[in-house]
């Protein structure tokens, strides 16, 4: 069975990738797991300058579900290049750097310096954070200031670059449209969904950023009708995901459009996870009557 897949110039052994934020900077998870079985990693996003990010608790468990309130908390996009980057080399799946920004200028400078750098096969624009003030998804939820970003990433880079989008802007098609007309080589859906509990008693949030970004299986259906709008609307390859949690989830995002998938709740509850939906792939798609990863992708029958 070939579980092979590409995303437009990018060749993966097989569709699975870490999610951004769920494997760290692609060396930490290497402790219980091996990521050299995955087809790629997306790295945690990271800014111009380090950041601490928000106060603890950072993390909420909702029914079938997660919210974060994590702040963006990351070492900085120089303490990447010279640190973990050089540490990645030879490893075995397809790196991509994720990155945030307050303005477009700042996208822009972080993307020149991973230009170059060693290892980097893709760079992943997130657009779509929900627990930061500025930028994020202020920058995502408006067709016109995302593919500023996205075209000022583009002229900064010759790496492929992917933008991540988030369901909680009104028109996702819309956004997904306009980064695709100023140079986006994909589109990474989804990212988390603004969300927030409440300790009713102590009247007080359970997260110490007050909201956060919900993520896990209460999401699934709602990702879903993203990857379908935004192949159908762009035609562009897209990385999804959202709340996946076997490989059936797997199958249903490539039918819905989706190259290749994106995976990181299902990750905190089992960190083998990841290797367990690669090893389960062949003999899914065997199932499903398909001869390849790739003869599944926005092969939706309506
Ligand atoms: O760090 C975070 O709080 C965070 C980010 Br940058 C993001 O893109 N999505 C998310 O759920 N959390």
């Amino acid at each position: 069975m070939d579980v092979s897949t590409s995303l437009g110039p990018i060749q993966l052994k097989n569709p699975v990738i870490a999610a951004s934020g769920t494997a760290g900077y692609g060396l930490e998870p290497a402790v219980v797991t091996d990521l050299d079985l995955l087809g790629g990693v997306i790295l945690k996003s990271v800014t111009l300058e380090p950041r601490k990010g928000n106060p603890c608790p950072r993390i909420w468990e909702t029914s079938s579900g997660m919210l974060n309130s994590v702040g963006l908390e990351n070492m900085g996009v120089r303490a990447l290049v010279e640190e973990v980057l050089p540490a990645l080399e030879g490893c075995g799946f397809k790196v991509v750097a994720s990155i945030a920004g307050e303005t477009r200028d700042e996208y822009a400078r972080i993307a020149s310096i991973l230009e170059g750098a060693p290892v980097l096969d893709a760079i992943e624009v997130n657009v779509s954070c929900p627990n930061v003030e500025r930028g994020g998804l202020q920058f995502g939820s408006d067709p016109v200031t995302a593919a500023g970003v996205v075209k000022a990433v583009c002229q900064s880079v010759s790496l492929p670059v992917f933008a991540k989008l988030s369901v909680a802007a009104s028109d996702m098609a819309a956004v997904a449209e306009a980064v695709a007309s100023s140079g986006a080589t994909g589109l990474s859906l989804v990212n988390t969904i603004p969300g927030m509990a409440i300790d009713a008693r102590r009247r007080r949030p359970r997260l110490g950023g007050v909201t956060g970004g919900l993520s896990g299986p209460a999401i699934k259906p709602v990702a879903l009708k993203a990857v379908w709008d935004c192949y159908r609307a762009t035609g562009l390859p897209v990385i999804g995901g959202g709340g996946i949690h076997d490989v059936d989830d797997v199958l249903e995002f490539l039918v819905a459009g989706a190259s290749a998938v994106s995976i990181g709740t299902a990750c905190f509850l089992d960190p083998w996870r990841l290797l367990g939906i690669v090893e389960a792939l062949p003999a899914a798609l065997e199932e499903v009557g398909a001869l390849s990863a790739g003869e599944l992708v926005g092969s939706l029958r309506i």
